[in-house]
């Protein structure tokens, strides 16, 4: 039983490690959720640690996914340009190569209220 208990707590362990060892995207402007009243013309990406960014598309919600042009050096921080963002939801979906080679992808989302 004891045994039992150490191999389980070594399981844990080693998931926890995974888990911080992971590229996570750690800033974004627009932040997360934010309503802004003046619409970006530029969407910044900044990650945990150095990234080759390989995706990042914008769609408002319900439309259709539009790819932003890429930044190509690998890098921990990305400014991405938008344009002609019109009042409403925008998701901005992301996909990126992590030093550990490990592929992370995500999304985050912002609203631009009507002026
Ligand atoms: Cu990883």
């Amino acid at each position: 039983m004891r045994k039992l208990k150490l191999v389980l707590f070594s399981i844990v362990g080693l998931f926890a490690l995974q888990g911080q060892a992971h590229t996570y995207l750690s800033e974004s402007t627009p932040v997360d959720g934010v309503v802004v009243t003046v619409a970006p013309e530029e969407i910044v990406l900044g990650f945990s640690e150095t990234v080759i960014l390989t995706a990042v598309s914008i769609r408002e919600d319900g439309g259709a996914e539009q790819a932003l042009e890429l930044p190509g050096e690998s890098d921990e921080r990305f400014v991405v340009g938008v344009s002609d963002l019109s009042p409403g939801e925008y998701i901005v979906s992301w996909r990126a190569v992590g030093a550990d080679t490990h592929i992370v992808s995500g999304e985050f989302r912002f609203t631009v209220a009507d002026a």
